[in-house]
């Protein structure tokens, strides 16, 4: 595992990295507990926190809570606080700023070694509650809640004068493929457009047959030559499940970043040319 180890001592650091190396683990090890929530926050490798009570400038117990903060955000972070007074108060403090174990410095190697297997069972369940929270079973894309909120984080970072944009897709006549053809080739052809959106911007399945796009930091231009690449691939499927080949064709609608933009009001925009490109015809983009 990645971890991340804060004292105060280099001394103490060597010790301790010297114990955890030799079992596989990598260690990035900090005197300073600003620098150390920086690289935790950069890395999302970073699976554990080891950190003294006694550090600077800020204190064990507020890095334990602010890496906790970090961890909220969708990370499985393990944090173990280190002292060399051990008191029932300090056990207790640093359980209630988020920590999830307490050592006593120095730790011996066995405890050390058995409280990192638990931090990894730990970490790995949450890994993959994460993992089945943000995908959607069918198509393994985003669900609509992972999207919404990847998009949110995008949005942010791209602030009020950047770039982004939106495409919503939609099969067209899907009840037709299902009434004709049965649910399972409903399915599969479900399964195949995800295949198609491929992997550029934030790519969700946002509801039944219905697709999300974002791309961050891009221009509706790009949203419109990315959809325009979809709509042809998507089109050249050939599905089977029925006597002969089984055409799919999908509905675009494009939206772009407008100053003060919310997502919703991307998204919005896009729905309502979607609404467009279904009423003028179909298999077409609207932007
Ligand atoms: P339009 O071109 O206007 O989009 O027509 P449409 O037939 O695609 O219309 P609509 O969006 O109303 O129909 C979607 C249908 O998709 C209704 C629902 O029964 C079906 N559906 C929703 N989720 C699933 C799914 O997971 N699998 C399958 N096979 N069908 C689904
Ligand atoms: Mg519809
Ligand atoms: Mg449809
Ligand atoms: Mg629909």
């Amino acid at each position: 595992m990645h971890i991340v180890l804060v004292d105060t001592s280099r001394v103490v650091l060597k010790m301790i990295a010297a114990l955890l190396e030799p079992n596989g683990h990598t260690v990035s090890a900090f005197t300073n507990s600003t620098e150390a929530l920086d690289y935790i926050e950069q890395t999302p490798t970073v699976r554990v926190l080891i950190t003294s009570l006694e550090v600077r400038p800020l204190s064990g117990l507020e890095l334990c809570w602010s890496a906790r903060l970090l961890a909220e955000s969708n990370r499985p972070l393990y944090v173990i606080t280190m002292s060399s007074a051990r008191s029932e108060r300090n056990l207790a403090e640093a359980l209630d700023s988020g920590a999830d174990d307490f050592i006593e410095k120095p730790p011996s190697p066995e405890e050390l070694h058995a409280r990192l297997r638990a931090a990894d069972r730990l970490t790995n369940m949450q890994s993959e509650l994460i993992r089945l929270a943000q995908t959607d079973p069918l198509t393994g894309l985003l669900n609509r809640r992972a999207f919404l909120s990847r998009s949110h984080e995008a949005a942010d970072r791209v602030g009020n004068h950047g770039k982004m944009s939106a495409i919503l897709i939609d099969i067209d006549h899907f009840k037709h493929i299902n009434d004709e053809y049965g649910h399972d080739v409903g399915d599969s052809a479900i399964q195949a457009v995800a295949r198609e959106l491929g992997t550029e911007g934030i790519v969700g399945r946002l509801g039944g047959e219905e697709f999300g796009v974002v791309l961050p930091h891009r221009p509706g231009a790009d949203a419109e030559i990315l959809a325009g690449r979809l709509r042809r691939g998507i089109e050249a499927l050939r599905l089977r499940g029925g006597r002969a080949p089984i055409r799919v064709t999908c509905s675009f609608g494009v939206s772009d970043w407008i100053e003060g933009d919310t997502v919703e009001g991307l998204i919005k925009r896009a729905d309502i040319a979607l609404y467009e490109a279904k009423a003028t015809g179909r298999n077409r983009i609207v932007t």
